[in-house]
This record gives structure tokens, sequence and C-alpha cells, in this order.
């Protein structure tokens, strides 16, 4: 018999490695895998190409004299492993001692790479548990927004991450399909710690094989994949919430509303009532009102509304909706929503959020958790809302609201990340690199020669999923991988787990770090937890040796299938003040928000179409998720690299807005905000709206001489800004920018060759 090739498990699919003299030379996607992802072709090239970090290596401004003002612009020093470990020990001793645990900044938020063992981030916290605690980020840049306000007003975070409708019920039931956002599979390419299988796009095709009618509510046609027909209604970004409105009051007007549900499952209608009728503030939130805000004729509102209450209807909601200035708004109106068609809890029928953000949504997990590293007790109790990090660093001991508290920024001396890329994803990077000079230390490990990398003080350079050894759980499908080391590490990198390990061990606390096993040992011992999670609900998972040699094993799927609350419509309370869907929540209201207040309500973006600002920056920016990458990873791959134009990020731009300025296909253009300038290469599809523009994130971050970003990263463009006072949630999808042809000497990309490397020392 012949060894099967060995499986790399990635966040994006799983593929069968040809090696070729040691080294990775193909991958294909796994056998059963009907649709995998091109983004592996990016793989084999950039594990081994010239932006690998081959050694420690220490900005040279800091070494001499720890100088933080050349921070992200001075060449590195390489030294050596002990060297690195000892100055990594000695700051975090240094600093704990001077300033306490609470000056250690490790959030350290980012998707890093799959596989439950090595995953940077429980890595590095477990770590810091270790040897005395740090600051902590709560919530995601995916859905923040979401993940505050939800629990306030249907008590959990269900529909959101977990406990959608399933795929199977909705092709059997569902009529009609209302997608704010679409369901873009280029999203669906992925899920969060890795996919089995990618089923996305035939699940969308059954749904229309069986009679679902699905519209596409969005500035971007190709949100919905073109064979599935959608209805496309181009929506002014960042207004969905009066469209909803507008439909609302519709079923209103018309009595189209199930008044009996409203009452047996909500409370609070009779008070966002006054304000959808405008009695409360003279304005009806009609499909007139509507229309002039969202530019949708008001007739297509009101048929929708028809429609929608005429039919078993699912309303779909893309996480980025809330992804943007008073996000928490679409999701409270989309279940205001759902709740007057009355149709939550029924097969088919109600909300759901972010079916077609991820290859998991809709897909039944089974009713048990899967094992990860254990991270420890933090003894520091503080912490930030994930984007508040550039806030957080410029104004230490400042004051700021979330969620009913009053909280105040701590005092960050040193920054540790392992796994994510704030210069990726974090909004307005200007501010963020103003923002990052003011820590002491900034301490980092990386792959790859990105912008996460040039901005640390001491880089470690650190394997990736191919150079070891891990268990690979695509949780949503239940579909294991014995994620074997492939090749050997390149260069000089090491694991996480290795690095740190070290670094425990120069501080005396080794054995505590690594709880007495190594790489193979929490493989298998994390392996033995999950046989025994599935043993427990009478799923059989052979033994380690077994699965070892395999390669992978897939649990079959659960059979009782159930639709969101439906236990719920059938009496079970949700954890509510109320028991009941809050339509009004006495709790936020009594936070007194003027930006969130009581119930649903539509508040301007601070940036959109309608501002006062679209005079100067006329085009609203959709910075939505990459096709060609995962967020900033593999950027370097040849995927992304042949996507782009003149080697910057493509830019879509509407044939009306080209024109107007002089815009050709595969010309350089200029995109410009209130905050920052970037460089993309144009094109011109009638695919995006006119007045929108559609730029991806991802592009490496080069800030050239003057402050103009000269890839094209979208995120020198958006504002950093909260959602509200309540959520604090990151809003890149609000910002307002204007385009121009780049006209002059075109300047050269720096980001996709390593920085300048000196003389090795220690
Ligand atoms: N404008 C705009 N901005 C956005 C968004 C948007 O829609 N628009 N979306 C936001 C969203 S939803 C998200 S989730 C974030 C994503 O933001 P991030 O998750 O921070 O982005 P990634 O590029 O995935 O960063 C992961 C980093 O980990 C590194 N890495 C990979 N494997 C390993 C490893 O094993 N160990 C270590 N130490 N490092 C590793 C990679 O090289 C990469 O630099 O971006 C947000 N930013
Ligand atoms: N290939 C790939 N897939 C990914 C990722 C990736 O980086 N690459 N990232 C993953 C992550 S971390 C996440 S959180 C999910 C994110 O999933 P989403 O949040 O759904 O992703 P986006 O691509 O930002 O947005 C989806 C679509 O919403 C539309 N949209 C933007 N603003 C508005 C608006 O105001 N109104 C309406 N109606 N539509 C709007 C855009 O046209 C966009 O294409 O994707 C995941 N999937
Ligand atoms: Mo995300």
């Amino acid at each position: 018999m012949t060894e099967q090739a060995p499986i790399l498990f990635t966040h994006w699919g799983a593929y069968r490695a040809t090696l070729r003299d040691g080294r990775l030379a193909a991958l294909e996607g796994l056998e059963g895998d009907k649709d995998p992802s091109p983004i592996g072709q990016s793989i084999p090239g950039a594990l081994v190409d010239r932006l690998r970090i081959t050694q420690p290596m220490v900005r040279q401004g800091w070494l001499e004299r720890r100088d933080r003002a050349g921070r992200g612009e001075e060449a590195f020093v390489p030294v050596s492993w002990e060297m690195a470990t000892a100055l990594v020990a000695g700051e975090l001793k240094r600093v704990r001692e001077a300033h306490g645990s609470g000056a250690i900044f490790g959030g350290s938020y980012g998707w890093a790479s799959a596989g439950r063992f090595h995953h940077a981030q429980s890595q590095l916290h477990r770590f810091l548990n270790t040897v005395g605690g740090y600051v902590a980020s709560v919530n995601t840049h995916s859905y923040a927004a979401a993940e505050v306000l939800l629990p306030r007003i249907i008590g959990s975070q269900d529909g959101l991450v977990a406990k959608h409708t399933p795929w199977p019920i909705l092709e059997k039931h569902t009529k009609l399909m209302v997608a704010f956002g679409g369901m873009p599979l280029k999203n669906t390419q992925v899920s969060a710690g890795g996919v089995g299988q990618h089923n996305i796009a035939e699940n969308l095709r059954r749904c229309r094989d069986a009679g679902m009618a699905m519209v596409n509510i969005s500035p971007i046609r190709e949100d919905v994949p073109q064979e599935i027909g959608a209805e496309w209604i181009a929506v002014r970004p960042n207004t969905d919430t009066a469209l909803m409105f507008g439909l609302m009051h519709t079923l209103w007007a018309e009595g189209l509303h199930d008044a009996a549900f409203l009452k047996s499952h909500c409370v609070g209608f009779e008070k966002f009532l006054p304000y959808l009728t405008g009695e409360s503030d003279g304005r009806p939130k009609d499909a007139d009102w509507a229309a002039a805000i969202c530019a949708i004729e008001a007739e297509t509102i009101r048929g929708l509304a028809r429609r929608m209450a005429a039919t078993r209807t699912m309303i779909a909601v893309a996480w980025s909706l809330q992804r943007a200035d008073h996000g928490e708004q679409p999701l409270w109106a989309a279940i205001t929503l759902a709740a007057m068609l009355g149709q939550i809890g029924l097969p088919g029928g109600g909300f759901g959020f972010g079916y077609g953000g991820s290859n998991r949504i809709g897909n039944a997990p089974h009713p048990f958790s899967w094992p990860a590293l254990p991270q420890g007790e933090n003894a520091v109790e503080d912490y930030i809302p994930v984007a508040r990090v550039a806030d957080m660093l410029l104004h230490p001991g400042e004051e700021y609201d979330f969620d009913g508290e009053r909280r105040r920024y701590p005092d960050i001396r040193l920054v540790y990340w392992c796994g994510g890329n704030p210069f990726h994803h974090q909004q307005d990077l200007n501010k963020l690199a103003r923002a990052w000079k003011r820590p002491e230390t900034v301490i980092v490990h990386e792959p790859w020669w990105n912008a996460m990398a040039r901005q640390a003080d001491i880089v470690l350079p650190c394997t990736t999923s191919a150079e070891r050894n891990d268990l690979g759980i695509a949780t949503g499908e239940a579909h294991l991988f014995a994620m074997r080391q492939i090749i050997a590490p390149v260069a000089g990198a090491r694991s996480d787990f290795d690095i740190l390990s070290d670094v425990a061990g120069a501080m005396g606390l080794g054995d505590e770090f690594t709880g007495g096993r190594d790489e193979m040992g929490w493989v298998r011992h994390l392996y033995a937890l999950a046989r025994q999670r599935a043993a427990s609900h009478e799923l059989d998972l052979p033994d380690f040796e077994e699965f070892w040699a395999k390669g992978h094993v897939r649990l079959p799927p659960p059979v009782k299938l159930k639709s969101l609350f439906e236990d719920f419509r059938a009496g079970q309370p949700l954890a509510t003040p109320s028991g009941k869907i809050e339509l009004y929540s006495e709790t936020i209201a009594g936070f007194g928000y003027a930006d969130c207040p009581g119930h649903a309500v539509w508040l301007p973006p601070e940036e959109w179409l309608g501002a006062e600002a679209a005079r100067d920056y006329p085009l609203h920016l959709v910075s939505n998720q990459p096709h060609t990458r995962l967020h900033s990873q593999y950027d370097n791959g040849a995927y992304a690299q042949g996507s782009k134009i003149q080697g910057r990020e493509p830019v879509w731009i509407h044939p009306e807005d080209a024109a107007a300025r002089g815009i050709e296909n595969g010309m350089l253009v200029k995109l410009v905000s209130a905050r920052g300038s970037c460089l993309a290469g144009a094109v011109i599809t009638d695919a995006v709206m006119k007045g929108a523009v559609r730029l991806p994130t991802g592009a490496w971050y080069d800030p050239g001489p003057d402050g103009m970003d000269l890839h094209g990263n979208a995120n020198v463009l958006t504002i950093d800004k909260g959602t509200s006072s309540l959520a604090q949630a990151p809003i890149a999808h609000s910002a307002l920018v204007e385009v121009r042809p780049f006209i002059g000497e075109v300047p050269p990309l720096r980001v996709m060759s390593p920085p300048e490397i000196l003389e090795p020392r220690g």
C-alpha cells in the first residue's frame, strides 16, 4: 500500500500535499471537497519565499537605546535565539516589576492558523497567565456589536455564531430568503478553525432548486452567486436599518404584522410603535421616508414587505452590516422586523446572522464543545473592547463607556502580539501607527515580514501549520484532521509553543507553561479529550494511532435538526430579563446612551452618502473580505498576487463614477478619505452600485514617505470609532472616499521585499 499524502488543514480547507525533495510542491483539494478554495495555491510558494523571517530580529534603535520613535521605520539586527529569549524574559520582568502586569497588553486579537494546539492566541494567553497576567481584549472584529447587543435582547448569541436554522430546513421550508449583505461565496471559503468540505454553493443551489427565491440587498451584485438568480436590490451602504423600518411600516399600515406573536413572545412593541409611526417624532418611518435614505423605490420596499408577509421568509443579515457606525441597529431592526412577521421559531422562517459569513453557519454542530488548549487564569481583570486598542495606547487613564459601565484605559508599557495583525485589522492605520509609538516595547511572533513584523521591536520567527504537528477540527462538520508535520521548519523558525516554553523557562516557569507535555504529548492529549466527548454522545472516534495514520475522520452529522428558537416558540423562555424577545430593552434604555437608545432606531452613520462629508468624499468605501486570501494572510502568495493591478490591490468602481473622473480600466488610482490615502488599481464594473467602491481588506500596509499607502490597504481610509457607547465595536464599513487617477511617477512597492537587515549581533 502506498502511503497517503499528508494533509494540510487550514481555515480555508484541507489539501493533500505533494512533496518534492523535502519541499511542498503542490496542494490539491481533499477528496470529497467539491469546492476547494484556490487560496491554497498561495501556500507552497509563500512558505519558502524571501519574506520568511530567518532568525530572531531586534529593531536597531530599540536594541541600542530603547528608542520608540523609529518603530515601523528602522532596520533590524539579527540575534541568536538565546539572546532573543533573554531579552523577552527580561522585558516582561522589568515591566511587571516597575508597573505591574496591568501594563502588559496581550489581547493579541487575530486568526493565526488552524489547529487546536498551536493556536497562537491560546499559546500566548496561557504563557502570559503563567507569568503573571495581562490586559485582555474582549469580543471580535467580526461581530462585536452583536456580541454585546444580542445577549441583552434575545438572551444569547444564538443565531449569530451557533444554532442557526440549518440548511436542510431552509431547503425544505423557506420560500423567500431576504439577504441583507448577500451571501457571498468568497467568504464561505473560510471557517474559523478550518473547513473540511465546502458546501455552501451546493446548499444555495439545492434551495434554489427547491423553489426558494432570493433577494440580494447589497451594494454589490456578486454578493449572491449569479447562478442562484437572485433579485438584486442595490442599497446605499449603511442604510439597511432605514430600509427595514420602511418594510415594518408597510406591514403595520397594511395590517400584515403578527399581533399575536408580538404579544406572546416579545416585549416592548408598544414602546417601539410610536417611533415607527412617527407619533413620537413627527416622522413616520414609512416606505417613502426609507426610499429617500436608501435610494430604493418606495414601491419596491412596499412590494417586498408584502411578499415577505405572504410566504415563509428567512431574514438573513451579513455580519458586515453591524461592522458599521451604529451597527447595533440593523440587528435590532432585523429582529423587530422578524418579530412583526411572526415566523421566528417556525421552520425556515425568522432570522439568522452570518449565513454566508463562513462555511460553518447553517451546518448543524454536535451538541458538545471540542477541546482546546487550556489558557489558565488571568490575574489581571482589566480588558478593553477589541477595537479600542489605538485609543488605549493614545489615552491611558481616560474614561470611556462600554455596555453600561464607565471604564478607564490602562497605561500599557509592553505589547505582546502573537497570531494577529492589527496593521491589517484596525481602522485608521495612520492613527494606529501614531499610537504604536507609545509603548516601551513591542514583541511579535510572525512567520513573514508583513506590516505587523515590521512594527515590532523584537520579532520572533514562527512556523506555520506545515512545519509542525497538530490536531485540526472543523467543528461544525465534526471532521478531525491529523495535521502531521509536512516540511522541516523554514530557516530559523520555531513554533509559538517552543518559543514561549523557552521564555517561560528563562523566567523559572517552564514546567508550569508546558504542563509537562511536549508537542505530540499535547496533540495526543487533546485528541483523547475529543474522543471522550464524542463517546459521551455515543459517537466513536478511532484510537490515536489509527487516526494519525489515516489522516482524517468524520463523524456522522447529528440526526435531529432544529430551527432557531423552535424551543422558545414552544414555550421555553429566553435568558433576557423578560424571558421574551426585547424589542424595547429597559436595561439598554437605562444606560441612557444617545447613540443606542432602548429600541431600534435610525441613526445616520458618521460617514455615509447622505452625510455632509459626501460633498468632499462622494463615494462610500466597501472594504469587504478579500476572495484571494484570509485577511492579510498570503497576500504575498501567488493567488493574491495574481489579482493585483500593477502590484496594487484592485478597487471596483462603477462605469459612471469612473467616467466622471477620467478613470480607465487598469489605471492606478488614488483613494483619499479624511484620514488618509492609498493607491489601488481600477477595475471598472457595474457589479458595484454607483456611489460605492469596493476595495477588499488585506493588502499589506506600505506607507510611503508622505503617509500615502502604496499598496491599497483600505484601513488607512476607514474610521477608528466605536459603533456606540454600548458595544464600542469597529465600524470598518462606514467610510467615504474620493477616487482620482494617479498622476506622476509611480512609487515602487516596498512591503513585498524584506526590510533592511544589519550584521548579526549576540
Ligand atoms: N476595513 C476592514 N477591516 C477589517 C474588516 C473589514 O471587513 N474591513 N474585517 C475585520 C475582521 S471581521 C477580522 S476577523 C479582522 C482580521 O484580522 P486578523 O485576524 O488580525 O488578520 P490576519 O491577517 O488573519 O492576521 C493573522 C496574523 O497571524 C499570522 N500567523 C499565521 N499563523 C501564525 C502562527 O501560527 N503563529 C503566529 N504567531 N502568527 C501566525 C499571520 O501571518 C498574520 O499576520 O480584520 C478586521 N478588519
Ligand atoms: N475569502 C475570505 N473569506 C472570509 C474572510 C477572508 O478574509 N477571506 N474573513 C472571514 C471573517 S473573519 C469574517 S468575520 C467573515 C465576514 O463576513 P461578512 O461580514 O459577511 O463579510 P464582508 O465581506 O465584509 O461583507 C459581506 C458583504 O456585505 C456587503 N455590505 C457591506 N456593507 C454593507 C451595507 O451597509 N449594507 C448591505 N446590505 N451590505 C453591505 C458587502 O458588499 C460585502 O461583500 O468572512 C470570513 N470569510
Ligand atoms: Mo472576522
